[in-house]
């Protein structure tokens, strides 16, 4: 057996194989001795389209069955597979595809993506409802149940985050990160054959994937999917699951519906949080209303998760996110990046099996980030205590969270200013009850060519709808520091009542 993960999962799911493996919607998909099938149909159908060992596979659609065997198919020849969010904006799409150089573009048929012809990528419809030009390939062939073997090393896929530049950046994830951060995560939070994993998350982002969809597919524990968070959905299929996991957002709107009762939650085992911080208070509202205590983890793209609050409920704190999973370490270092004592605020470092191989095809940002002895610059800022545990205490780079999707204010900032007679411009979050942190903008303007209006239509057209300021402020002019700098802090306290309840 080679590390390819899709041959880690399947030698797992062996003895497993009358189970359900997707239930979607409430309804049975396959069983886990039926899964290799409907992946291998797919893999013949890529198999005909181009893709080949090391080819990238680029993806934009809402989940689906047919997404997770996608996924496992690319990852079963050989390719990498380069998910995408589902509301991207053609603009959007382009920059990564162009970066990406993929050979393939599988896309929802509605969905906005740069015209074709224009690259070497081929394309390929899939909708959030199955249907579309891939699966009908795939269902019309014979499956390839062969899995290309692969060493930890080899690449699986290709997340982009972006960064301080705004200038998105492909995390190169590869087979052994993915496996050994899966089976941390195993071993740590329980996980067994018996679990059904009720799972409403993005598949296109780390969190959806790698955490929940691979601790499924691992455990040989059964994926109640729905196509996306709905708190009534979701309510109503607790009591067909044993662990619930989503970002912070899931569990506040959760707490908003008279439904969520004790009984409700009664037969989870584990309510797991992450993606964004968690509110101490949204923890004891949470455990006053049904009497589990959220266990809060640590994680990011490049490194899938971190660091975890302990199994036990009582180790469970709010406002900490725990300490490293088994094989990774964290540091917490000055600006000189020396280690700092227990108790001192600084930035988080970490190292472990799951840091990913670097940037795609960016090696000066991968230098930036990722050190000669290991270590890779978070860009959190925290402490830990006498024992070991994690606080995050903040950011040190310029990055908005909304409901668990990451938004960067300095790719917001360059296109506003494009827009006639902005002067100046500064994108920040402001807290919002629902989201975590919303996104805000405030410009100055010269001369008389400003129009809102003009604005609103280059927002509308380029940025994803999560990344939409929500409101843009004209201001007479900014706040700054000695240096000239606009004080960012100022305008955040400024308009930090904008969403109180
Ligand atoms: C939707 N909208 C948003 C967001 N989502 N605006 C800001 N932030 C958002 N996250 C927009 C919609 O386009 C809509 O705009 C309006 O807000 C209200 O839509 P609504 O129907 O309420 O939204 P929704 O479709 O219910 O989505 C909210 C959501 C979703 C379910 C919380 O955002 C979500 O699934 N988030 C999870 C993100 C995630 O998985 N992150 C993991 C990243 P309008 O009304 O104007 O049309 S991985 C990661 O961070 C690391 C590895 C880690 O540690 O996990
Ligand atoms: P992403 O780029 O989507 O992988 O986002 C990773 C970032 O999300 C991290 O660097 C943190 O800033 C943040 N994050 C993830 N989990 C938590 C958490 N439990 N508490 C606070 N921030 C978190």
């Amino acid at each position: 057996m080679s590390d390819n993960i899709v041959d880690t999962f399947y030698a797992r799911q062996q003895a497993h194989g009358a189970k359900p493996a997707i239930v979607w919607n409430g309804a049975v998909v396959c069983t886990f001795a039926e899964l290799p099938d409907h992946v291998g149909r797919y893999r013949a159908a890529l198999a005909q389209l181009g893709v080949t060992r090391g080819e990238r596979v680029m993806v934009k659609t809402e989940n689906s069955p047919a997404f997770v065997f996608t996924y496992l198919a690319v990852l079963a020849s050989g390719a990498i597979f380069v998910p995408m969010n589902a509301a991207y904006t053609a603009a959007e799409v382009e920059l990564l595809v162009e970066d990406a150089d993929p050979v393939l573009l599988i896309h929802a048929d509605k969905t906005a993506v740069p015209p074709a012809g224009t690259d070497r990528t081929a394309r390929a419809t899939l909708n959030g409802d199955g249907s579309g030009s891939l699966t009908d390939l795939a269902t019309s062939l014979s499956p390839d149940l062969a899995v290309e073997p692969m060493a930890a090393n080899d690449l699986a896929a290709i997340l982009f985050t972006s960064g301080t530049t705004g200038r998105p950046k492909g995390a190169m994830l590869t087979h052994g990160n993915l496996g050994s951060n899966v089976a941390a995560l195993f071993e740590t939070w329980q996980f067994s054959s018996d679990d059904v994993i009720l799972h409403c998350l993005p598949l296109f982002h780390a969190h959806g994937l790698f955490v929940a969809l691979h601790l499924g597919l691992f455990s040989a524990a059964t994926l109640r999917m729905l196509p996306k968070f709905d708190a009534a959905k979701v309510i109503a299929q607790l009591g067909e699951a044993s662990v619930f996991m989503g970002v912070p957002t899931f569990y506040t709107r959760l707490l908003e519906s008279a439904d969520f009762t004790r009984d409700a939650t009664a037969g989870i085992r584990l309510f797991i949080s992450g993606s964004a911080p968690l509110l101490p208070s949204v923890f004891a509202a949470f455990e006053a209303r049904t009497g589990h205590r959220i266990l809060e983890r640590y994680g990011m793209t490049e490194t899938v998760m971190i660091t975890s609050n302990p199994y036990a409920q009582a180790g469970r704190i709010p406002g900490s996110v725990g300490y490293p999973l088994p094989g990774v370490s964290v540091r917490i270092v000055g600006a000189d990046r020396s280690e700092l004592p227990a108790g001192e605020v600084g930035e988080i470092e970490m190292q472990g099996p799951n840091l990913c191989a670097g940037y795609w095809r960016r090696a000066e940002a991968t230098a930036e980030s990722f050190y000669p002895d290991g270590f890779f610059r978070t860009g959190d800022t925290g402490f830990k205590d006498e024992t070991g545990r994690v606080t995050i205490a903040g950011r040190s780079k310029d990055l908005i969270i909304s409901g668990g999707y990451n938004v960067y204010p300095a790719e917001i900032e360059m296109l506003l200013a494009e827009v006639p007679g902005v002067q100046d411009v500064a994108v920040f979050g402001v807290p919002h009850p629902d989201f975590g942190e919303a996104v805000m903008a405030a410009i100055t303007t010269e001369g008389t060519a400003f129009e809102m209006a003009a604005m609103d239509a280059l927002i509308a057209e380029k940025l994803a709808r999560f990344k939409q300021p929500k409101t843009v402020h004209v201001l007479d002019e900014f706040p700054r520091n000695a240096m000239g700098k606009i004080l960012k802090n100022v305008l955040r306290d400024t308009y930090k009542g904008s969403f109180a309840k």
